[in-house]
């Protein structure tokens, strides 16, 4: 799927998406999920091929035929599988949707949510200069977005951020790096601390929540880390040590709607706000960002946004929508309660591959 306008981050450009959708088929009901890695292992290790891999090879041999009472139970039927998150998660996932579907229940409800409407940011991609990003700000508000976050990285940041800051003196603003700087450039960073942001988006490496904490200590602007927690055991490291005040959520990331909330669960028990990660989701992976984003401790407006800012067409019906107060209104009908455009899919799809249960004599 070609995004209708490229987005660039530290760690490259992307405009063509190739996404992995999954559908599975649970007692007759179809649930979908989505795997949101990056076509490149830039921002983890999955790529969109890696995940391909996992699932054909080693997920659903696990899954098939596979008697289950509820979605909870694939993360441990998978657990043998190191690492992969993403792979899993577009996997689980489909499988909640098929549990919510089949029990008549949002998934939303399923999972214990509790908003009816979540509040929205947008995400926006690095620009040719300051004047370039504030004016791309300034439609973003008027579209009633209620936090701008702005990706910056070594030589696109200080400037872009002043500018923005003194055209717009009060809006929640943020700012994501996806790891471009090192601890080295503690006294750089230090310079956001007069913008008076809500965060500083994982600004060190990947995997290093140690070096985190030490960066944390030297600048007022809160740390959320993003790339870092993979699991509820790595939020509980970054709280303990101090590495972050907040964490974004990221379905994929961490594993799925399990292991979500897991980590949503801990930070409520620490007073850690979360909010909700975006991938550059189509449709199927927006619903389920939806969903999840109902959670009671999902307090900061996530990267959730309108299917029109990506796609001249949606794969899902209706498409995602944003109001003019800048939230999302939850679907309140069984599943997802988005449907897949079937003939959409199909005629984007480039490779499939399915699987079928052997079902046994006499079942
Ligand atoms: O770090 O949040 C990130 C997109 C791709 C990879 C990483 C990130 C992002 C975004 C986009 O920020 C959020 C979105 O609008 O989906
Ligand atoms: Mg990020």
């Amino acid at each position: 799927m070609r995004l209708k306008a490229p987005f660039e981050t530290s760690f490259g450009v992307t405009q063509d998406r190739r996404i992995l959708l999954v559908e599975a088929i649970v007692d007759g009901a179809s649930g979908w999920g989505e795997v949101t890695t990056v076509e490149s292992p830039s921002y983890n290790s999955e790529t969109t091929d890696t995940a391909w891999h996992i699932i054909s090879d080693f997920i659903a041999p696990k899954l098939l035929g596979a008697e289950i009472r509820s979605a909870t139970e694939v993360r441990t039927l998978l657990s043998s599988i190191r690492g992969h998150h993403m792979a899993k998660a577009g996997v689980e996932n489909a499988v909640w949707d098929a549990e919510a579907q089949l029990k008549g229940r949002p998934l939303a409800k399923l999972l214990g949510g509790t908003l009816n409407e979540i509040a929205c940011g947008v995400s926006l991609g690095i620009r040719e200069t300051p004047d370039a990003l504030v004016k791309k700000v300034t439609g973003e508000l008027q579209s009633g977005y209620r936090r701008i976050k702005l990706k910056i990285k070594p030589g696109k940041d200080l400037d872009f951020v002043s500018a923005v800051r003194k055209e717009f003196p009060e809006i929640l603003l943020s700012v994501d790096a996806n790891s471009a700087y090192e601890l080295k450039d503690t006294a750089h960073l230090r310079r956001l601390d007069d913008f008076h942001l809500l965060m500083i988006e994982q600004p060190l490496q990947w995997d290093e929540i140690h070096a985190h904490a030490k960066l944390q200590s030297q600048i007022k602007t809160a740390i959320c880390l993003d790339e870092c927690i993979n699991n509820a055991g790595h939020a509980l490291a970054a709280i303990e040590s101090g590495a972050c005040r907040i964490i974004n959520i990221k379905l994929g990331r961490v594993g799925g709607h399990s292991s979500a909330r897991e980590v949503h669960d801990l930070c409520q028990q620490h007073s850690f706000p979360v909010w909700c990660g975006g991938m550059l989701e189509s449709g199927v992976g927006r619903a389920h960002n939806i969903a999840m984003s109902t959670l009671p401790n999902f307090r900061l407006p996530g990267d959730v946004s309108a299917s029109q800012r990506y796609w001249s067409e949606d794969i899902i019906e209706p498409e995602v929508q944003v109001t003019s107060a800048g939230t999302i209104q939850v679907p309140q009908t069984p599943g997802l309660g988005f449907s897949v455009k079937r003939d959409l899919v199909k005629s984007l799809t480039v490779r499939s591959n399915q699987w079928m249960a052997r079902v046994m004599a006499g079942a």
